[in-house]
């Protein structure tokens, strides 16, 4: 998160994370803003029902993989240790819990340590898993992603560090090495990382996959905007903007972006900014990049990892990856 600081004469708004961005993003050409604005209380609810839409494959196909494969994936990161687990963004963990399963179906007592920026999402999975699942203790964690990974005591055992649902394809290349490299600082050798990954797959269903009929992708495309008038007294009106997915071939990655359907000016007043939008311009709101197994090593390669091992499912939709410090 970029927080403007050398531009004094700006209105004190444009100095949260949120003002930035959206200051940032909105003066840029083309404009931008970025993926994190999506997630308020509504856009995470929204997030939610995209996980459950008959054209969203990811989460259904990478649960099927754990679900399949959990006692192999669990027996290949501990070897012959005991494992602790660790979740960056775990949210409400729904999926975790098959892994969980298998790993004290191994080693009867499991501490799993989960991080979220949702306090309540992680309420939840403590009291859901602790109910359901004997022998695993949750640990919730509000906070940032990587930071504080190393001081995660493990009282002498093996580190999985779980990284699933295709979250490292919503940075940009290069960023998503560095919060690679970001998780490897912090673990010791021979400890593990499980990466879920989407992979390339024919340009319709990607294309439906993030333009779903029912237009819950829409809405939570359009929450962006919606929070920069609530949060920042804008004037957007959302029904001049039309939701577009696009597939960019040439990076490999789909595209979400907001139309405007005319001419407009949009007032910010807390950025004591008006914004100007042509007919036809957009908004680029995020990039999905979708991967092939050579692009998934590199970058694992390029954190000081290797690849110890992988799963995918019938239709090699979805990858998750067992990588090595
Ligand atoms: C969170 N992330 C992996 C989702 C994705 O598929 O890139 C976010 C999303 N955007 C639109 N639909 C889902």
């Amino acid at each position: 998160m970029h927080v403007l600081s050398a531009c004094p004469n700006l209105p004190e708004a444009a100095h949260t994370p949120l003002g930035s961005e959206v200051y940032r993003g909105l003066t840029a050409r083309p404009k931008t803003l970025s993926p994190w604005l999506f997630y308020d209380a509504r856009g995470s609810e929204l997030f939610e029902q995209i996980t459950e839409l008959p054209e969203y494959y990811p989460t259904r196909t990478e649960r099927s993989i754990l679900s399949a494969h959990a006692d192999q994936i669990v027996a290949a990161a501990a070897g012959c240790e005991e494992l602790t687990m660790i979740e960056l963004g775990a949210g409400t963990a729904t999926k975790t819990g098959l892994l969980l399963k298998a790993a004290v179906r191994r080693q009867s007592e499991v501490t799993y340590h989960a991080i979220d920026v949702s306090g309540t999402a992680l309420d939840e999975a403590k009291r859901r898993i602790e109910a359901e699942l004997e022998g695993v203790a949750v640990v919730p964690r509000v906070g940032d992603y990587t930071q504080g990974l190393g001081q995660i005591n493990a009282d002498g055992q093996r580190r999985m560090v779980l990284y699933i649902g295709s979250s490292i394809g919503n940075f940009e290349p290069e960023d998503a090495v560095q919060l690679l490299r970001d998780i490897r600082k912090e673990l010791r050798a021979g400890e593990k990382l499980l990466l879920g990954v989407d992979m390339v797959k024919d340009r319709e269903i990607l294309l439906k996959a993030y333009d779903d009929a029912a237009h819950v992708t829409a809405a939570f495309n359009k929450n962006a905007l919606e929070r920069i008038n609530s949060e920042l007294d804008a004037d957007f009106n959302l029904n001049l903007f039309r939701h577009r997915a696009r597939w960019n071939e040439e990076c490999s990655r789909i595209e979400m972006h907001l139309e405007s359907l005319i001419a407009q000016s949009v007032s910010i007043p807390a950025l004591e900014l008006e914004v100007k939008l042509q007919r036809g311009e957009t908004i680029h709101t995020e990039n999905s990049y979708k991967f092939r197994d050579e692009g998934v090593i590199g970058l694992l390669e390029r954190a000081d990892f290797h690849l110890s091992d992988h799963w995918t499912d019938e239709r090699e939709w979805f990858g998750v990856y067992l990588a090595t410090a």
